[in-house]
């Protein structure tokens, strides 16, 4: 039988967070950033943008595309690895929500073959990259459930003001 891992919803900072697997809503430079990206990197150290710029070196150097994840070390926060992945900026005319949803699918494949049982995301792209948080909400609730599989046990969205986790709440509700 498969089991599917708890959904939870908690209100705070996701570099207070302690599990296997902090993600990061980073951009495809890998290379730090404002928002979430920016507390990850201050909290976690150097450590984590030295291992981002060794992978720039292998493996990104033109960048890693929008809707992709790779892990690093998680440096000093407490967590085992970060898994940074590029959300998309909201667009009017363009539906890109199907590389939203990539962003938490493919979170959730490198955190499992990293064999994480607990897994923290932020509200991938409804900062900076100004998706609304509705959409977001849905999107991100809707995907981890389809997607998240054994050995995950939690997965954690971690909504850093109160009107993210008010929506995320809601949609969880329905
Ligand atoms: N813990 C949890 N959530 C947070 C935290 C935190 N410490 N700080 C902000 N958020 P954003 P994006 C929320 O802008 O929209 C960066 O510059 C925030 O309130 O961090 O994917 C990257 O380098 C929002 O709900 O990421 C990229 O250039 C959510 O995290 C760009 O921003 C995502 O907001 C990515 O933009």
């Amino acid at each position: 039988m498969t089991t599917r891992p708890t959904l939870t919803l908690v209100h705070g900072d996701i570099t207070e967070q302690h599990c296997d697997v902090l993600v990061n809503a980073a951009n495809s430079s890998l290379l730090g950033g404002g928002g979430v990206d920016g507390a990850i990197h201050r909290r976690g150290g150097p450590e984590i943008l030295a291992a981002c710029r060794d992978l720039r070196a292998s493996h990104y150097g033109k960048g890693l595309p929008t809707g992709q994840a790779v892990a690093t070390t998680a440096g000093r926060l407490p967590a085992q690895y970060v898994v940074h992945t590029v959300g998309p900026v909201w667009s009017r005319t363009e539906d890109r929500s199907a590389l939203l949803a990539s962003c938490y699918r493919e979170s959730l494949r490198v955190a499992s073959e990293l064999e994480a049982r607990t897994v923290a995301f932020p509200a991938i792209s409804t900062g900076i990259y100004g998706w609304p948080l509705d959409d977001g909400a849905r999107i991100a609730l809707r995907t981890v459930r389809e997607a998240a599989l054994a050995p995950l046990t939690e997965v954690r969205f971690v909504l850093f003001d109160q009107e993210a986790y008010a929506r995320f709440h809601e949609v969880l509700k329905a």
